[in-house]
């Protein structure tokens, strides 16, 4: 049976044990809560949080690395990265607008105890700009600085890029190491049907039916942002930036996004979304090879959408005021966390508890979500590589223009 199948399966029992739970007497909740539910999702939660910071670190220096010498990228690279990083931008403040919009996360419908959480205190934009190079960044790894993390990886993922040939063999390191870090992943997930049965069962225990509708208002909340993303953002960018039918362009690029549904990864439809890209969408095969595999490791808009929308709704549940320094931190993180993302299973939502650590949330409130990632992690693939479809389209479309008029 596929883990989807297993998860999906857990969900659905931890929804009915869930909500069993809550017409037994409250001491024998607590008890099963105590010694079972809480341990075991707890125990699920550390291990995406052990493997946080060294995913970051290292796929950070690898997409950095694997643009290659700056001064190489060309106009191609530069148009590219350009797409990438106004297309997640993009997206993470639609996740957001709707977040705050639809208020997902009722306050008070999870039981979160009395604790009262207090977003990081943002420090003065300055202060942000000037700490974001770390003055140690073994201090930041061990304190999960996540920006201080990430600029140190670009540095290292730059330093790669422009030495080349002279540090082959650290770069064949850093990627023998992500291989490691991609099995771990795999590896923990699949302890996730039992993560998210217990997490699943403790939040409906402690909050009742309510926190059904929460959840399935933060899934509403996700899949619209994604559809939004997909139908109107990128049916423009075609459009407009293509000079393409948009229509033409789903229609020839939807098995590849089937496959992406079914796997939930990037990496294993790349293939596929190569494919359909060159035969069904016209795309060059050189322009096609640069863009799609590096939009399967730094361009994750789905990814970036669902964080945006998963730290609102967190908040909302803690009851944490976000401000306006906290949501250009989401920003910036969402857009640095879909970077280091990497194209398979389940990923967005270890790097999502780096959103949340950088902006001072509460990462145990991964637990509301962790359930449902999984029927979110099909849908917000299949957008994901659509992104990176869609840039390759239009840049192919431009040069091919460009080459028409230049023989004229
Ligand atoms: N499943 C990842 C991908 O392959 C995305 C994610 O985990 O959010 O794109």
């Amino acid at each position: 049976m596929s883990l989807t199948k297993k998860i999906l399966i857990a969900l659905v029992l931890g929804v009915i044990v869930g909500m069993g739970l809550t017409f037994v007497p409250e001491s024998m909740f607590s008890n099963i809560d105590t010694y079972v539910l809480t341990p075991v999702g707890q125990i699920f939660i550390n291990l995406i949080m052990m493997i946080v910071v060294p995913i970051v670190f290292v796929s950070i220096v690898l997409g950095t690395a694997g643009l290659g010498e700056p001064a190489k990228l060309g106009k191609i690279g530069f148009q590219t990265i350009s797409f990438f990083l106004v297309t997640t931008a993009i997206a993470i403040c639609i996740g957001l607008a709707l977040a705050f919009l639809i208020k997902p996360g009722a306050e008070g419908v999870f039981d979160v105890g009395n604790a009262s959480y207090e977003a990081n205190e943002a420090p003065p934009v300055m202060e942000t700009i000037i700490n974001i190079i770390p003055n140690n960044p073994i201090t930041s790894m061990a304190t999960g600085d996540m920006l201080q993390i990430i600029a140190f990886a670009i540095f290292i993922g730059l330093a790669l890029a422009f030495l080349g040939e002279k540090t082959q063999g650290v770069y064949r390191l850093f990627d023998q190491t992500n291989e490691i870090l991609m099995f771990l992943v795999t590896l923990i997930m699949k302890a996730a049907p039992y993560g998210a049965f217990a997490l699943i069962a403790s939040a409906i225990g402690n909050a009742g039916l309510d926190a059904i509708g929460s959840m399935g208002a933060y899934m509403g909340t996700v899949i619209l942002g994604l559809f939004i993303h997909g139908l109107v953002i990128y049916s423009l960018a075609i459009w407009l930036l293509g000079k393409g039918n948009p229509i033409t362009f789903y229609k020839g690029f939807f098995p590849a996004m089937s496959v992406a549904f079914s796997t939930s990864s990037s990496n294993a439809t790349l293939p596929v979304s190569m494919k359909s890209a060159q035969e069904s969408l016209g795309v060059s095969k050189e322009i096609s090879s640069f863009v799609q595999p590096l939009g399967a490791t730094i361009n994750m808009d789905g990814t970036a959408i669902m964080q945006a929308v998963a730290a609102v709704f967190i908040a909302q549940v803690y009851a944490i005021h976000l401000d306006f320094t906290a949501i250009i931190m989401i920003i910036l993180t969402a857009t640095l966390a879909s970077v280091g993302t990497a194209g398979v299973p389940g990923v967005g939502l270890i790097m999502l508890a780096m959103v949340l650590q950088q902006v001072g949330l509460p990462v145990e409130g991964i637990a509301l979500i962790i359930g449902i990632d999984r029927s979110l992690d099909m849908l917000r693939t299949s957008l994901n590589i659509t992104g990176d479809a869609a840039c390759a389209y239009i840049i192919s479309e431009n040069e091919r223009r460009a080459n028409t008029k230049a023989k004229e």
